[in-house]
């Protein structure tokens, strides 16, 4: 990674946390349990890329103003959300999360249920967020929230979830692993980048190519998170490694081999990279963020 993008990310990712920190209700408030359980996930850091991502589209958009730091945020917390329930016993059951143990494991299934739903309904407040000062160009936010309840919905996280606990890749087709991850990955990865650009007022030509770069980033992450379900040391990740082949799950790892499911990511980082062409130099953090995640370690 470049010291320019570790700066670039290092700044951001204290903006972010700073913000989170903010935006969260206080262990202190009553029902207590339910804001230490919410806190215990989102503050256990994370690479915060979803949020970044919002950022990064917002300026490469034109946006200057820090108000996208809380939308951003709303990112980062249907992110987590997702985690904490991925995480569950009727899901993939698993123990370590981002370094510590899985919300149930620490808070119980009930609260951690409850800790994602809550999460959801604070994400909305904040993409919805009261726009003092008119940062946002009208409607903007509203075209954001939206964009960001599809994105969840069956055509999205959850749709992808259903395709990913029913393993329906054991059909063999690369296509339909590529339809899960583009779901279960892309749909929230894509949207941050829409999100960032819509809140910015980007034109449609703009918008179409953050999305264009929003799959095929989507897709790259997911296939090297699967790489790294192989190869990757569990304490540099802060998650268990080999669960997928412990659960039987077909992967790009296990469909190409490790070595074509990092040929096949950096395929799809190149394809993204491509989309940003026309954007000239201000594009830069978005094209070394696409590469940093074929690099990436955890
Ligand atoms: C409707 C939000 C919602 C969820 C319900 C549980 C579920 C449906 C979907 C699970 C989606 C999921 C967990 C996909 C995996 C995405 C992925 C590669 C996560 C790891 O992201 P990183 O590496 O994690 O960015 P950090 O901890 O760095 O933020």
């Amino acid at each position: 990674m470049s010291p320019q993008l570790q700066k670039y990310l290092r700044e951001k990712r204290v903006q972010v946390d700073r913000t989170l920190d903010h935006v969260l209700p206080p262990e202190e408030q009553e029902p207590c349990v339910i804001h230490r359980s919410m806190r215990y996930s989102v503050l256990a850091g994370g690479k915060r890329l979803r949020p970044i991502l919002v950022i990064a589209a917002y300026q490469v958009a034109g946006g200057s103003r820090d108000a996208i730091l809380v939308p951003a945020c709303g990112l980062e917390l249907i992110h987590t959300y997702s985690l904490i329930h991925d995480d569950l016993p009727c899901m993939d059951d698993d123990d370590y999360r981002r370094g510590r143990p899985t919300n149930h494991k620490v808070f119980g299934e009930a609260m951690a249920v409850l800790a994602g739903d809550a999460m959801t309904a604070l994400a909305f407040e904040c993409l919805l967020t009261e726009d003092q000062e008119d940062c946002f160009p009208a409607g903007a936010q509203l075209r954001a929230a939206r964009a960001v309840a599809r994105a969840i919905g069956t055509v999205g996280l959850v749709g992808g979830q259903v395709m990913d606990i029913s393993n329906d890749a054991r059909d063999g087709r690369k296509e339909t692993l590529e339809e899960t991850c583009a779901r279960k990955t892309g749909a929230l990865i894509g949207t941050s980048l829409e999100c960032g650009g819509l809140l910015a007022g980007a034109d449609s030509s703009v918008l179409e190519a953050l999305r264009r770069y929003g799959r095929g980033l989507g897709l790259g992450f997911q296939i090297i998170d699967d790489v790294l379900n192989v190869t990757g040391d569990p304490r540099q990740m802060g998650k268990a490694a080999h669960s997928d082949q412990a659960r039987d799950m077909v992967t790009f790892a296990s469909l190409l081999g490790v070595e074509g499911a990092r040929e096949e990511a950096q395929r799809w980082i190149e394809d993204a990279k491509s989309a940003l062409d026309f954007l000239g130099e201000v594009a830069w953090p978005l094209r070394e963020i696409a590469d940093y995640v074929l690099e990436r370690e955890s």
